[in-house]
C-alpha cells in the first residue's frame, strides 16, 4: 500500500536491499552479526500520528493484536534543537524469538494538545472539538484488533478482514482537507497540521534497514533523490556501530484536494510523507547511553565553536577519543549489551571454568553476542520531524509546559509502556543464567 502512495519508498527498498546484497557478499557472516541478512531485509520500523489519548488507546490495541507493545516513551517538545509538539511510543515485538524474525515497529506520536506553550486556551478547545468529532478506528477493527489479543488468533476469514480494515485505517484519505483550519495549525507546527488538520490518519513514512548506510546515501544521492543534509546518530567510524544510525529523503508534495471558505473544491498539495532509511547497530546500557548523549554534546559545543569544520570530522575525533573501540571494551565497560553463549570451541579437559563473565570470554568458554538496539532515539527522531517540515512553526516559551510523561501515557492507554533497557538487561541476565546453569556456576 504505501508503495503505491509513494513510489520513491520502493526505490529506497531497492536500493538498500542492493546495499545489503554487497555488504553481505563483501563482509561474509560479519554482515550478520547484528541479525540475520533474512531479518535485515524484512525489517522496517513506520511512523503513525494520532491526536488524542483515546485514538493513541485505540492504536494500541491494535497492534497489541500483532504482538506489537508500547515500549519506551519520547518527549520530542524538549529535543533541544527543534522541538515538535508531540509525544512518542514504539509499537514492537518484545520477544527475542520474534524480533530475529521480524522486529516491525511503529513510532507512534501523538499531539500534545493540552501543551500551552504551543496551543492557546481558544485553539486548544477548537482542537479538541476538531479531534473529538472523527472516528480514525472503526468499531468493526476495534472489536476484531480486541478479539485477536484476546483469543490469541482469529479465523482465516476474520483475520481476512482485520488486516484489510487495519490497511484501510491508514491509507491517505481522498477526502478534501478544509485549507483555512489546516493552514491555522500549520502556523503553530506543520505537524499539528497533518494530525489534528484532517480527519483520518496515514502511515507517515516507511523505513527500510541498511547495513551501509554511508553507501546507502551515497547511491541515493547518484539517482537524483535529494537527502536531508545529515545522518543523524552517531558518527561512522571503524569502531563499532552503536544505537541508530537514520537518515532521510525530503518530504514529496502529493496532491490534496482542498476545501476554500466559499466551498469550492481545489486541489493543492501537501509535503508530509518522506522516506527514511536506518542502520542499527548495538544496544547500549544506561552508562553507555548517558555516554553517547555526553559525547553528542561535546560535537555540539565543537561545532558550534569551529563552524568551518565539517560536522562529520568532528563527530568522528569526538568518537576516537573516548568510545571504546571494540566490543570487548564496550563490554568491559558495562556499556554495551550483550548475550553470551557456550562457545563450541571451550576447554574440555576437565578444567574449571573461571567464574567471570569476562573471564570465560577471554577464555574461550564462552561467545558474546551483541544485542541489536530495536528502540528509537529523541533527539535524531526531533531532527528527522523538523528536517522536513515547512517552516519553523511559533512557540511560547513563557507558557510552562503541560505535564506528559511515561505514566501518564500507560495510564492513557491503559497498559505498561515498557522501559527499552530492562528488556535489553533480561534478555542479558537470562543468557548468563542460562550458561552458569549450563556450566555448573549456579550460585558463583
Ligand atoms: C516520526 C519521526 C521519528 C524515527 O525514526 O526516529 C521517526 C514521524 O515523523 O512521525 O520516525
Ligand atoms: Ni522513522
Amino acid at each position: 500500500m504505501y508503495g503505491q502512495e509513494v513510489p520513491a519508498y520502493t526505490t529506497l527498498v531497492d536500493v538498500s536491499r542492493e546495499v545489503n546484497e554487497d555488504v553481505l557478499r563483501a563482509q561474509g557472516a560479519d554482515a550478520e552479526r547484528l541479525g540475520s541478512i533474512s531479518r535485515v531485509t524484512a525489517e522496517r520500523h513506520g511512523a503513525i500520528r494520532v491526536g488524542t489519548p483515546h485514538e493513541l488507546q485505540q492504536v494500541a490495541r491494535i497492534f497489541a493484536a500483532f504482538g506489537m507493545h508500547p515500549v519506551g516513551f519520547y518527549d520530542l517538545r524538549e529535543a533541544v534543537t527543534s522541538a515538535v509538539p508531540v509525544i512518542s511510543t514504539a509499537f514492537r515485538p518484545v520477544d527475542g524469538g520474534e524480533l530475529a524474525r521480524n522486529p516491525f515497529r511503529v513510532f507512534t506520536s501523538m499531539l500534545t494538545v493540552a501543551d500551552p506553550r504551543f496551543f492557546d486556551a481558544d485553539l486548544r478547545s477548537r482542537l479538541e472539538t476538531f479531534l473529538a468529532g472523527r472516528e480514525l478506528f472503526a468499531p468493526e477493527l476495534i472489536g476484531l484488533a480486541d478479539r485477536a489479543a484476546t483469543e490469541q488468533e482469529l479465523p482465516r476469514q476474520e483475520a481476512e478482514r482485520f488486516l484489510q480494515l487495519a490497511v484501510q485505517a491508514f491509507e491517505l484519505s481522498a477526502e478534501p482537507v478544509d485549507k483555512t483550519w489546516y493552514e491555522t495549525l500549520e502556523r503553530i507546527s506543520a505537524v499539528a497540521a497533518d494530525i489534528g488538520g484532517v480527519r483520518s490518519t496515514h502511515i507517515n513514512h516507511l523505513t527500510p534497514r541498511v547495513l551501509d548506510i554511508d553507501e546507502l546515501y551515497r547511491c541515493m544521492t547518484e539517482r537524483g533523490i535529494e537527502m536531508i543534509d545529515t545522518i543523524q546518530g552517531p558518527p561512522a567510524w571503524k569502531g563499532p556501530d552503536v544505537l541508530l544510525r537514520q537518515t532521510s529523503f525530503r518530504a514529496l508534495a502529493e496532491p490534496r484536494a482542498m476545501r476554500t471558505p466559499d466551498g469550492s473544491v481545489v486541489s493543492g498539495a501537501l509535503r508530509v510523507r518522506f522516506g527514511e532509511v536506518e542502520a542499527r547497530g548495538i544496544a547500549l546500557t544506561r552508562k553507555g547511553r548517558a555516554l553517547y548523549d555526553t559525547l553528542l554534546g561535546h560535537i555540539d559545543d565543537q561545532a558550534s565553536q569551529n563552524p568551518a569544520e565539517a560536522r562529520g570530522d568532528i563527530a568522528r575525533a569526538v568518537w576516537e577519543r573516548h568510545m571504546p573501540g571494540s566490543e570487548q571494551e564496550l563490554a568491559a565497560g558495562g556499556l554495551a549489551y550483550f548475550t553470551y553463549q557456550l562457545s563450541p570451541g571451550r576447554p574440555r579437559d576437565g578444567s574449571r571454568p573461571p567464574t567471570s563473565i569476562s573471564a570465560l570470554v577471554q577464555r574461550g568458554w564462552v561467545r558474546a553476542e551483541p544485542i541489536v538496539y530495536e528502540d528509537f532515539l529523541p533527539r535524531s527522531a526531533a531532527g528527522i520531524f523538523q528536517s522536513n517540515l515547512s517552516g519553523e512553526g511559533t512557540r511560547d516559551n513563557d507558557q510552562p509546559g503541560a505535564a506528559y510523561d511515561a505514566a501518564w501515557l500507560c495510564g492513557a492507554i491503559g497498559r505498561d509502556v515498557l522501559d527499552p533497557f530492562a528488556l535489553y538487561e533480561l534478555q542479558q541476565s537470562r543468557s548468563i543464567a542460562h550458561i552458569a546453569h549450563e556450566l555448573d556456576l549456579t550460585g558463583a
